[in-house]
């Protein structure tokens, strides 16, 4: 956020760093101010540059686009009532960054990829193609009324050993493969997996220079959380760190702020949401406005950890809206993913005008 911190005052002349030059005429003060915010710009394309050029090379890129071009393609030709589907990606669970090349430990992220997973259920619900950009082994769409381990729990060896589905379970399996299957036979859903902040940021930049072509149909719903600092690719050791010291000395680096480049450059059409979650609830709103502004977001959805799944905020530049649950059985993201399939039409609409 440091940067992101500049770009604010750079834009503001009676920020504490312009109050010496305050005698400046004002046109100086103008042109001091816009040069600066160049420089942020500047900083920012360099830090993306440097990101880019360290990261270890997908191995599967060329596969993930020929994917993504088909699944585009697929649901951009018209349904029944003349439209072509809207298309979501929708980004859930948390990064990790890595400590080591080869490696053993890393820095993780909070985030069971339950919103993105029941989110894209919803999105599927209400029409749209969903791209699920997802942490490998966090919560999956179809599967979150399932057991922990549902392999051993939902099915059972009968007398001859063959497996059938155990009676108490045999309404929540079939759901979720049929509701799966449908989804995924369909072509309305895509799952593409990823682990670390590398993996991520390389597949989120696919995703959206390959859904520029949809334009304003296109909506980024970015839920996972999404590493902070990262050790550069070509300043971490290879082999596992060996224990011993009594400090463990690590220099980590801001990742750099992605959502700006996704609206500015990647996708400038497509209608972008973020997520800001805080543990304080008193900072959540001015941080969730802070986002908004900063990044040209078109709403941030506002959640504090501990009421995540009973409600969040949603904020754009002319509303602020509470969203809850209706009961215990249900999900916040229902009437959620309404709202902002409600608002993403009306951005169609006018986009066109
Ligand atoms: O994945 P989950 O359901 O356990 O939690 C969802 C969430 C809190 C990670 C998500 O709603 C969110 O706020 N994501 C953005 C996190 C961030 O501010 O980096």
């Amino acid at each position: 956020s440091g940067s992101a911190t500049t770009v604010a005052a750079a834009v503001n002349p009676f920020a504490p760093q312009f109050r010496s030059s305050i005698f400046l005429l004002p046109r100086e003060i103008l042109m001091d101010a816009a040069n600066r915010s160049e420089d942020v710009e500047q900083t920012l394309q360099t830090q993306v540059k440097a990101f880019f050029d360290s990261a270890p090379p997908l191995h599967n890129s060329h596969d993930i686009t020929q994917k993504l071009n088909q699944f585009i393609q697929r649901n951009s030709s018209s349904s029944e009532n003349g439209d072509a589907r809207r298309i979501v990606c929708v980004t859930s669970g948390g990064t990790t960054a890595p400590l080591e090349q080869r490696c053993v430990r890393y820095v993780d992220n909070f985030s069971s990829g339950h919103r993105g997973a029941t989110s894209t259920e919803y999105f599927l619900k209400a029409g749209y193609a969903v791209i699920f950009l997802c942490r490998r082994g966090s919560f999956q769409p179809f599967c979150r009324s399932l057991p922990d381990d549902p392999l051993v729990e939902c099915f059972e060896p009968t007398n001859d050993l063959d497996i059938q589905v155990r009676n108490a379970y045999s309404e929540t399996v079939k759901r979720a493969i049929v509701d799966h299957h449908t989804a995924v036979a369909g072509g309305h859903l895509l799952k593409l997996p990823f682990g670390t902040i590398f993996e991520y940021l390389q597949m989120l930049q696919i995703i959206a220079v390959s859904m520029r072509c949809i334009g304003t149909r296109a909506m980024f719903y970015l839920a996972a959380a999404v590493s902070d600092y990262y050790v550069p690719w070509k300043d971490m050791v290879e082999h596992k760190i060996q224990s011993g010291s009594h400090l463990l000395d690590v220099k980590l680096v801001q990742v750099p702020k992605m959502l700006s480049v996704l609206r500015e450059n990647w996708a400038p059409l497509a209608f972008c949401i973020s997520f800001k979650l805080e543990t304080d609830s008193s900072i959540l709103l001015n941080k969730g406005n802070a986002a908004l502004e900063k990044y040209k977001m078109h709403a941030v959805v506002a959640n504090e950890l501990s009421t995540r799944k009973e409600q969040v905020v949603v904020i754009t530049r002319t509303e602020k809206i509470t969203v809850l649950r209706d009961n215990s059985e249900s999900d916040v993201e229902n009437p959620l993913i309404k709202l902002l399939s409600e608002r993403h039409i009306s951005y169609i609409k006018d986009s066109s005008r």
